[in-house]
């Protein structure tokens, strides 16, 4: 739907590529929905983003509720561990996700620091997509903790995304953040600008308007050293990212990336919601607490990781013909060998000798932080099945 040049919709100037042209106002094959509060505009899509609050600490909390209100973090416990989640109240002195476990420490001795229960987060997450399932057929699962829900042709989404966030809490006694936009990237950014137990709903332009002063860096796809890159000729904003020409931006960036980065600070984002995500690789990795040196130390370990991955792959009937493996030095320099064999097969006797062999040919002669293997270019087919567990739920791998 175009008016004044750009789509209501994606925010996309010229041709919308999702519905695959533009549209007089009124002639869309969609609906056109009213957003009450939000925009009087008709949107041709209208997408959720969901993220659980502090989902770890959350679950933990459940398990522990004379911890409510206090400093929690989940994280390892090895000299190299980070923290995973920090509540809300450790957050206030400066710990967050990746912050090294000892910081944390130091930075909030008070805190009741939690070893992480992957499993148990796995559990509780499926229960968290199930209750999302059931109000609404088009879920796009992208974490454990966040899923992108299709709400195109609902009456009233923001009275549906009022009731999905209900739906959750109530069978999860758990709390999350919903943002609602025309696009999944508006979705995504709401979501997470109203934290905790947000609820935002915003048209394309509504969050160009509302993080216009904002650093790019609060875009997902924007990172510190592109942040850096921009800072350092003078674009500090989004509305100065979204202002520079394609051109000046494809000259510091490359073709591809540059003119990408300019629609993310514009809210232009034409990314359909995936309902079946097909995962072509399974890997298992391990940073090690201190640095394993030679052959010796590092079969045992690609031999436990390799069982550890081939039982999941035959668990889920899961086979592929590429097997590589993944190293991490001393210098933090990474190194990747991949071998492909003729069978698909997810089958220890034939991953193992493979990835040892790419293991002694590589035979790192510095010290090792990081050992992982992988088994890609899993058939398509298997996979999406496979992708689904007997209780009809996705089954998710960290
Ligand atoms: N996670 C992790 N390591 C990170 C970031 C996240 O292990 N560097 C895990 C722990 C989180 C979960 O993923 O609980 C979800 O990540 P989020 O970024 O959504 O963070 P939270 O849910 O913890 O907090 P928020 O309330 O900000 O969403
Ligand atoms: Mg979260």
């Amino acid at each position: 739907m175009l008016t004044g040049g750009r789509c209501h919709a994606c925010g996309i100037v010229g041709r919308c590529k999702v519905q695959g042209g533009s549209w007089p106002r009124g002639d869309s094959p969609y609906p056109t929905r009213t957003l009450r509060g939000v925009s009087a505009a008709g949107w041709v899509h209208c997408y959720a983003h969901l993220d659980m609050d502090a989902f770890y600490v959350s679950v933990e909390l459940q398990r522990r509720p004379e911890l409510r209100g206090t400093p929690v973090v989940v994280a390892g416990n090895g000299p190299r561990a980070v923290v995973t989640t920090a509540s809300y109240e450790a957050r206030e002195f400066g710990v967050f996700s990746a912050t090294p476990a000892s910081r944390a420490r130091r930075l909030c001795p008070d805190a009741v620091f939690v070893a992480p229960d992957f499993d148990h987060y796995r559990d509780r997450s499926r229960e968290v997509m199930a209750a999302l399932r059931e109000q609404v057929e088009r879920v796009e699962i992208v974490g454990l903790d966040e899923a992108y829900l299709d709400l195109t042709g609902f009456e009233r989404p923001k009275a549906a995304g009022r009731q999905i966030k209900a739906a959750v809490t109530a069978r999860t006694g758990l709390a999350c953040s919903i943002g609602i936009g025309p696009n999944k990237l508006v979705a995504k950014v709401a979501s997470d600008a109203d934290k905790p137990d947000g609820f935002l709903a915003l048209s394309a332009g509504e969050a160009r308007a509302r993080f216009s002063r904002h650093s790019p860096g609060l875009l997902p796809g924007i990172g510190p050293k592109s942040v850096e890159r921009l800072e350092a000729r003078g674009v500090d904003t989004m509305a100065a990212l979204g202002a520079t020409p394609d051109e000046r931006l494809a000259g510091w960036f490359g073709a591809r990336v540059g003119p990408h980065l300019g629609r993310l600070a514009r809210f232009e984002d034409e990314r359909p919601v995936e309902t079946e995500r097909v995962r072509k690789s399974e890997s298992r990795e391990t940073t090690f607490d201190t640095d394993l040196r030679g052959l010796a130390a590092l079969e045992p370990v690609l031999e436990r990781l390799t069982a550890q991955l081939c039982e999941d792959l035959e668990r889920h009937g899961r086979s592929g013909r590429t097997i590589g493996i993944k190293i991490r030095l001393d210098d933090f320099s990474t190194h990747t060998r991949a071998r492909s064999v003729p069978a698909a097969t997810g089958a220890l006797e034939v991953v193992l000798p493979v990835a040892r062999d790419l293991l002694r040919t590589l035979d790192p002669k510095r010290p090792v932080r990081l050992l992982g293997v992988r088994v890609a270019g899993l058939d398509a087919h298997r996979a999406g099945r496979a992708a689904r567990s007997e209780d009809g739920q996705l089954a998710l791998a960290l």
